[in-house]
């Protein structure tokens, strides 16, 4: 739902037709999530920002804004080891594929990097990031397909740190047998990395797919529980989806987004630029 449909919404607000439950619908439908959605619009019942268009939807900006502020750290190498990242997400989502494009990024930032294809569950996902790996030039460790993912993180870690690289990236698998099961397994490597040192895995993000809308808050919901999440990458917003399920997520998980993907080539993945994001998710132009 394209949340454009506002601005004729907000247009009707010198009348005295407005009608707020249609604006809080239009807002839900954005995937802004009910309370977020619901919050604004008390917060803009109550304030004086509800007198013309313009200032209406400045005050929305303005509050999917400040959801994002304070911004987590830039990703920088640890001073003592390689930096984790564990990637989480369901099936199809891009994780893998943004592995590679994370990772030629930070090669080309002059870091070096180590890949672990710890989605076991399907050979074809040991294939695919093998294969990225190769074209980016970076080494990947594998296993054999069905074989345990957490040790596999485990072993690479141990590699990563003999090799004294910058950061590891984990795959994972994002469908098992069962749902259950998926989170279980994704719990189990996380805890089995922290045996290297308790602040380990530095960062589990996951990954959601904007085109899935307010799913990608139930996904990052289950996920958090399972795993504590510390950053959501927004993929596919090339598509349909605006994307608005990052700021409900960070309204009611308080996670924060660090990457957004629009498109299948290695260079389109970009840092989250909470002013970008709100203007394009309110079809506004950069002020
Ligand atoms: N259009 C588009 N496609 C993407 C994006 N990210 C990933 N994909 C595609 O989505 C599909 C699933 O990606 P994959 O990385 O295998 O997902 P995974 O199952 O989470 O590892 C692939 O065909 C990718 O090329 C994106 O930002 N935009
Ligand atoms: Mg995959």
């Amino acid at each position: 739902m394209p949340l454009g449909i506002l601005k004729s919404l907000f247009s009707r607000l010198r009348s005295n037709s407005l009608d707020w439950d249609e604006i809080l619908e239009i807002l839900i439908l954005a995937d802004l999530g009910v309370r977020f959605s619901e919050q604004f619009v008390n917060k803009l019942k109550q304030s004086n920002r509800c007198r013309d268009e313009q200032s209406a939807l400045q005050f929305l900006r303005e509050e999917i804004v400040s959801l994002f502020y304070p911004s987590p750290p830039p990703l920088t190498p640890h001073p003592d080891r390689p930096r984790t990242i564990l990637f989480v997400g369901v099936n199809g989502t891009g994780k893998t594929t943004t592995i590679a494009k994370l990772a030629h990024r930070l090669k080309k930032a002059g870091h070096s990097v180590l890949l672990a294809a710890a989605d076991t569950f399907r050979a074809a996902a040991i294939e695919q990031l093998s294969l990225w790996a190769e074209k980016i030039g970076v080494p990947v460790i594998r296993s054999q397909y069905q074989s345990d993912p957490a040790a596999l993180c485990y072993d690479a870690y141990q590699a990563a740190r003999s090799r004294d690289v910058d950061f590891l990236l984990c795959d994972t698998a994002g469908r098992l047998h069962t749902r259950q099961n998926l989170m279980r397994e994704v719990a189990k490597i996380a805890r089995t990395l922290a045996k290297h040192g308790p602040d380990l895995p530095d960062e589990k993000w996951i990954v959601v797919d904007a085109t899935t809308g307010s799913n990608c808050l139930s996904q990052a919901k289950e996920f958090h529980e399972a795993v504590g999440l510390t950053g959501v990458i927004l993929t596919k917003m090339d598509g349909s989806g605006k994307g608005g399920a990052a700021a409900a997520i960070r309204h009611e998980l308080g996670i924060p987004t660090r990457f957004i993907a629009n498109g299948e080539n290695l260079e389109s993945l970009h840092p989250f630029d909470p002013e970008n994001y709100a203007n394009s998710l309110l079809e506004l132009t950069p002020a």
